[in-house]
């Protein structure tokens, strides 16, 4: 849900108009459209570097996931976890242009602690990978830009924790 649907969802629960709060918060959604869409292409247009980018520092960090017995040894489960780096990253993509954490909890951590549980995969180090996104993708963007998508990051980095 983008910010806008919600606020309308809140309004119309309530019968009512929208909350001068929520129309200025709807006024900064939409001012910052230009911005947030920019930053979007940028992250899309560069995602291949950012995932290798990412996966490199990720490994050299934890040497452990790529060694036999980790659970992204060898080249197709190391390719399979890099194509999850770009999962995450196209959902941090999602929330960056709804100014919003919905989609990207409902698509990609719901049932996420479980999934990776199952599989074996040390979840901490997939948190771990995003954040090595966040450094390569920063790298890429102004401050100003850099800090808007960094939130996003942060949250699925926190709720992989
Ligand atoms: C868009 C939402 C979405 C997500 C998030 C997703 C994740 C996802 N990752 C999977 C596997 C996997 N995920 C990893 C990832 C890693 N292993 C590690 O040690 C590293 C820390 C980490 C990379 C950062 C690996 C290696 C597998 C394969 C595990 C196996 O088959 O044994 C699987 C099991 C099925 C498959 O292999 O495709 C799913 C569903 N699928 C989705 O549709």
């Amino acid at each position: 849900m983008s910010i806008v649907t919600k606020a309308i969802v809140n309004a119309d629960a309530e019968a009512r108009y929208l909350s001068p709060g929520e129309l200025d918060r709807i006024k900064a959604f939409v001012t910052s459209g230009d911005r947030r869409l920019r930053i979007a292409q940028t992250l899309a247009d560069s995602r291949e570097r950012i995932v290798k980018q990412a996966g490199d520092q990720l490994f050299q960090k934890r040497p452990d996931v790529v060694s036999p017995g980790g659970n992204a040894y060898g080249q197709e489960l190391t390719a399979t976890c890099l194509r999850d780096l770009d999962y995450y990253l196209r959902l941090v993509t999602y929330g960056i242009v709804s100014g919003d954490v919905t989609p990207i909890e409902e698509i990609g951590l719901v049932g996420v602690r479980e999934m990776y549980s199952s599989l074996g995969t040390p979840i901490g180090a997939v948190s771990e990978g995003v954040r090595a996104l966040k450094n390569v993708a920063s790298s890429l963007l102004s401050g100003e830009d850099a800090a808007e998508a960094g939130s996003y990051f942060d949250f699925v980095a926190g709720a992989l924790q």
